[in-house]
């Protein structure tokens, strides 16, 4: 499932690049050199990582860093961008071919930064609503001093509607540690109790009592698909703009596995995403949207935004083109499959998992029935070679710090070449894992949250065992570092 690339290429490539960067300081050519080693070396289970092509990786490291872009393509505030141009123009035709967008601005540098700019977008397009105008404020890029003090009063009354973090939602989403949460007041739709799905009915009796001016589809921690055709008829009825922001799913929309009332990009007004998660490009943002938000989305830089990152936009052209393979589509599908055999592997062997399955590329365990936390468990599976994070489950007692929940994903290893066997086999390991952590007890003899032991022999068992899958899948093949 890997990218192919010219692995003889691609050595003499890294090795020339390490011995140029060792001249200037091997501190960082050695981490560089340990990266590799420690990717290769481990059960990438984050729901959220992948690993980019060296085609992608190795059109990072060059001049188009050097270069100044400020502005949008053909409109910069600097001169000699023509090459900036380029790139960028090549990754919007990737983008907006790819996903079937009118639209698509590509120089996030990340999905928080993606979601500020749908943000300014949404507020700067809608910003002649009567409740606006009222306020005396003229279109967004013509604003006085004494309009921004009004405007910031008319911020206050603007409202977003997102999924609650504990039911799998994202910071940015409109909580308070995020700058969203301090642009609009929010309010959140949770999952069912009993079976943890959203409840579209639910969305809609919030959305008519709450009014959003955005409401936000879109998660990093649901795993189940979610039906953007309703959830466009609710923001429709209520007046709200529709955002999607598709980070984590967005490679099951490029490989056409999340299609019609799935596919996020016909019924969104904006849609905002990362690059480097289950897409599988470059570390970065990327906002897809109807036409009308166009132009209030090319003002993202600088309005938000600093300077564009050339060479991540030229980045992410590349691994754009290559999802645009038919390939591409094959890995989407296989990523969705292996994530079933992933949770159907777990479940036989008696752990709960948040909504009792998947539907998309991730699975949430709740460990709360070993005697665990999350916290525990994760650094459990590390101590073993399985690399994950603890994240909140529905109503989580523990919180957000040291959480009941496991989250893990299958883009990462599905792009080294693991199949059904082999994702049920990781179900196992982590069994064997899970099943020998004992909490320690703190001074006041409760037990504790974050530490434990891990039962003898345990994780190097597991650790063995997963070697012989990752050699038998290795990272990068034909890939040697001197
Ligand atoms: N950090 C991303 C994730 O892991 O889901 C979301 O911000």
């Amino acid at each position: 499932m890997t990218q192919p690339f010219d692995a003889a290429a691609a050595s003499a490539a890294y090795n020339n690049a390490l011995q140029v960067i060792a001249a200037v300081e091997p501190t960082v050519a050695g981490a560089i050199k340990a990266e590799l080693a420690d990717q290769r070396s481990s059960l990438k289970l984050i729901a959220s990582e992948n690993y980019a092509s060296p085609a992608t990786l190795l059109t990072m490291g060059n001049w188009l860093s050097d270069k100044y872009a400020e502005g949008t393509i053909g409109h910069r505030f600097y001169a000699g961008c023509q090459n900036i141009d380029t790139v960028e123009q090549t990754a919007a035709k990737h983008a907006t071919a790819l996903f079937n967008a009118p639209h698509a601005y590509v120089q996030p540098h990340s999905g928080i930064d993606a979601n500020l700019v749908a943000f300014w977008a949404i507020l700067a397009q809608r910003i002649e609503s009567p409740a606006l105008a009222e306020a005396g404020v003229k279109h967004v890029n013509d604003l006085t001093e004494e309009d921004w003090s009004k405007l910031r009063r008319a911020f206050g009354d603007q409202k977003m509607l997102g999924m609650s973090l504990d039911a799998g939602g994202h910071l940015t989403h409109g909580f308070r540690p995020n700058i969203s949460g301090k642009m609009f007041n929010q309010s959140s739709y949770g999952t069912d109790p009993e079976t943890g799905l959203l409840d579209y009915d639910d969305v809609a009796r919030k959305a008519r009592e709450f009014k959003p001016l955005i409401l936000i589809a879109g998660y990093s921690a649901y795993p189940r698909k979610v039906n953007f055709a309703k959830m466009r008829e609710i923001a429709d009825e209520v007046g709200a703009t529709l955002m999607v922001d598709m980070a984590h799913f967005a490679g099951l929309v490029a490989g056409k596995v999340f299609t019609d009332d799935f596919d996020p990009i016909p019924h969104a007004h904006v849609t905002t995403t990362t690059t480097h998660k289950s897409l599988r490009g470059p570390r970065g943002g990327m906002v897809l949207c109807q036409p009308e938000y166009a132009d209030a989305v090319d003002r993202g830089c600088p309005m938000v935004l600093g300077g564009p990152l050339g060479q991540t936009m030229a980045a992410k052209a590349v691994a754009l083109a290559e999802a645009r393979q038919p390939s591409f589509q094959e890995y989407a599908q296989a990523v969705a499959d292996n994530a079933v055999v992933l949770a159907e592997g777990l479940m036989k062997r008696g752990v709960k998992l948040v909504t009792d399955g998947t539907e998309n590329h991730l699975v949430l365990l709740d460990v709360s029935s070993y005697g665990i936390t999350g916290r525990q468990a994760e650094s459990a599976l590390l101590d073993a070679g399985i690399v994950t994070n603890r994240n909140a489950v529905p109503r989580d007692p523990n919180g957000a710090w040291y959480t009941s929940g496991v989250r893990i994903g299958t883009p990462a290893l599905t792009t080294r070449g693991f199949g059904a066997d082999e994702f049920d086999r990781v179900a196992e390991l982590m069994v064997d894992v899970l099943s020998s952590i004992t909490p320690t007890t703190t001074s006041a003899g409760a037990p504790s949250k974050a530490k434990y032991v891990l039962a003898d022999g345990v994780a190097d068992k597991v650790r063995a065992a997963s070697a012989e899958m990752l050699d038998k899948h290795p990272l990068y093949p034909g890939l040697e570092l001197n």
